[in-house]
């Protein structure tokens, strides 16, 4: 299928918006320019005074006022009036230039479940502190979900529907976007990336330090929900090798000098007995892990032949 000519029937631009005055009348320009049509487009308000919600609604788009609060409800409240099988996520303040939105949508055209855009940094569109913040998130990101990711926090990107709606939105504002990358790379993992440029913003920035300890923080969470093996070692491992040392040294003096340390000997058992049980379990996560994206594929395999 020619994705350029089909777009109003393949997808939904969804704009999160909180107080977006200054940048949502051109970003909805811009993205009707790509020749998605206005019902294609949904704002999402969560609760604007500033005006946000009256220009979009004079633009002619669909604009609806999100349940509960934080971007990720808004997404989560978007879905309840999508019907097109991909959707395109942005935000509404002008960073993200919409001509990317077919190119998106033609990547994840060629069978992925998510395409992030990744941002090269326009001189002046991110402070250094925020561009390091989100280079370490990255990296924390990769290590505990072993990806190769570039820019889990990309605010603009396309999506399977269907893909969207297995969330659990159990993650608030800021991190639904790596809620989102967690599911598909523990399931399916067909994410790809497209570069896009990142523009500075129109309007005041509300995304804060605090909110970044709170991703790193969501990060955690998730590992334990989606991908537990590395925690799981590395707390086995903290165990097993100072109960192992322990239990080295305390044999040490048994038989070389004759002193005899009963209570750390049974420390370094306790130690070395909980480590080693948490590297079998990681192991056992290693393997119900694989079985589970075995499955997946063949569900995929089925579900493609039906
Ligand atoms: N509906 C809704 N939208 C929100 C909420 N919080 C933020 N947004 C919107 O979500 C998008 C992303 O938020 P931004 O403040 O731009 O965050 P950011 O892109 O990480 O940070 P900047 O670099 O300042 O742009 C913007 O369009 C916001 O207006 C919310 O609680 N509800
Ligand atoms: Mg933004």
């Amino acid at each position: 299928m020619d994705v350029k000519s089909n777009l109003n029937a393949l997808i939904t631009v969804v704009i999160p918006t909180l107080n977006e005055v200054e940048g949502i009348a051109s970003v909805i320009d811009e993205v009707l320019s790509t020749g998605i049509s206005n019902n294609n487009i949904l704002v999402v308000d969560g609760g604007s005074t500033d005006g946000t919600v009256d220009v979009a609604i004079s633009k002619g788009v669909r604009v609806v006022t999100q349940e509960g609060r934080g971007k990720a409800a808004a997404i989560a409240t978007a879905l309840k009036y999508v019907n097109t099988p991909y959707i395109a996520v942005l935000d509404g303040d002008y960073t993200y230039p919409a001509k990317y939105i077919p190119v998106l949508l033609n990547e994840a055209f060629k069978g992925y479940d998510l395409v992030v855009g990744v941002r090269k940094y326009v001189k002046g569109s991110q402070p250094f502190i925020y561009r390091l913040g989100n280079s370490l998130i990255n990296k924390f990101f990769n290590i505990l979900f072993g990806t190769k990711l570039s820019d889990v926090l990309s605010g603009m990107y396309v999506v399977k529907t269907s893909r969207l709606r297995e969330l659990d939105f159990e993650m608030t504002g800021f991190s639904i976007e790596v809620e989102l990358a967690s599911h598909i790379v523990s399931t399916t993992s067909k994410v790809a990336e497209v570069p896009i440029e990142y523009r500075p913003r129109l309007g005041r920035k509300k995304l804060g330090i605090l909110d970044g300890f709170k991703i790193v923080r969501d990060i955690f969470k998730l590992t334990w929900r989606y991908n537990p093996i590395f925690l799981v070692f590395i707390m086995g491992s903290s165990l097993l090798i100072p109960g192992l040392l322990l239990g080295a040294w305390v044999a040490y003096h048994y038989f070389i000098t004759g002193i005899n340390y009963y209570v750390r000997g049974l420390v370094a058992i306790v130690l070395s007995v909980a480590g080693f049980q948490s590297l079998i379990a990681s192991l056992v996560t290693l393997y119900v892990k694989r079985i589970e994206l075995r499955i997946l594929r063949k569900l995929d395999e089925v579900l493609k032949e039906c």
